[in-house]
C-alpha cells in the first residue's frame, strides 16, 4: 500500500517539536542497537494518526527495523516523508536500514512511524508500549513518550504531522 499526501508549511512545527526532545530523555538497549527517546505527537481529538519517533544507533553489523506494533492503533507502519519541490510526500516503506555503525533517527519530516486508527486521542504525558522487531537484533518493547510540540501556541497555528 502506498499513501501520498500533500503536507505544506511543516517545516516549523517539525523544528519546535525536535527542540523539545532533548529535555526528558529515554533510552532502551537491544544487542548493539541503541534506541533513543521513543515518542510520539500528541493527536486531536477525533484525529486517527499519529507519528512516532527514536533514534537508532548501530554498533554492530548491517541490521533493519523490519515493524513496530502497539495496541493504540489498529496498525503500525514505518513510513519515509520527503519533500519534493514544496510537496510533502510520505509512503510506507517495508524495512528501514540500520548500516553497521551508523545512526538512523525518525523525525518529523523524514523517516516514522505512523500509527493509524488510534483507539483514543494521544495524550501529553501519556506512555505506552511498542515492540519493534529488527532482522538481527530480534525484539524490543519500548515505552514511547507522547508529547507536545514544544511551543504550543505557536505550534498550534502550524499545521502539525497530519497525513
Ligand atoms: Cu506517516
Amino acid at each position: 500500500m502506498t499513501i501520498n499526501f500533500l503536507l505544506r508549511g511543516v517545516a516549523v512545527a517539525f523544528a519546535l517539536t525536535l527542540a523539545n526532545t532533548a529535555a526528558t530523555a529515554h533510552s532502551f538497549k537491544l544487542g548493539p542497537i541503541d534506541i533513543g527517546h521513543p515518542s510520539a505527537r500528541v493527536t486531536a481529538a477525533g484525529q486517527t494518526i499519529g507519528g512516532g519517533y527514536l533514534k537508532l544507533v548501530n554498533g554492530g553489523a548491517d541490521d533493519r527495523l523490519l515493524s513496530a506494533t502497539a495496541g493504540v492503533s489498529a496498525r503500525v507502519e514505518l513510513h519515509s516523508m520527503s519533500m519534493e519541490g514544496d510537496v510533502m510526500r510520505m509512503r510506507q516503506v517495508d524495512a528501514i536500514a540500520l548500516p553497521a555503525g551508523k545512526t538512523v533517527e525518525l523525525k518529523p519530516g523524514g523517516l516514522h512511524i505512523m500509527f493509524i486508527g488510534l483507539k483514543e486521542p494521544l495524550k501529553a504525558g501519556d506512555k505506552f508500549p511498542m515492540k519493534l522487531r529488527f532482522e538481527k537484533a530480534g525484539e524490543a518493547e519500548v515505552m514511547v513518550n507522547v508529547e507536545a510540540p514544544a511551543a504550543a501556541g505557536a505550534a498550534s497555528a502550524a499545521p502539525g504531522h497530519q497525513h
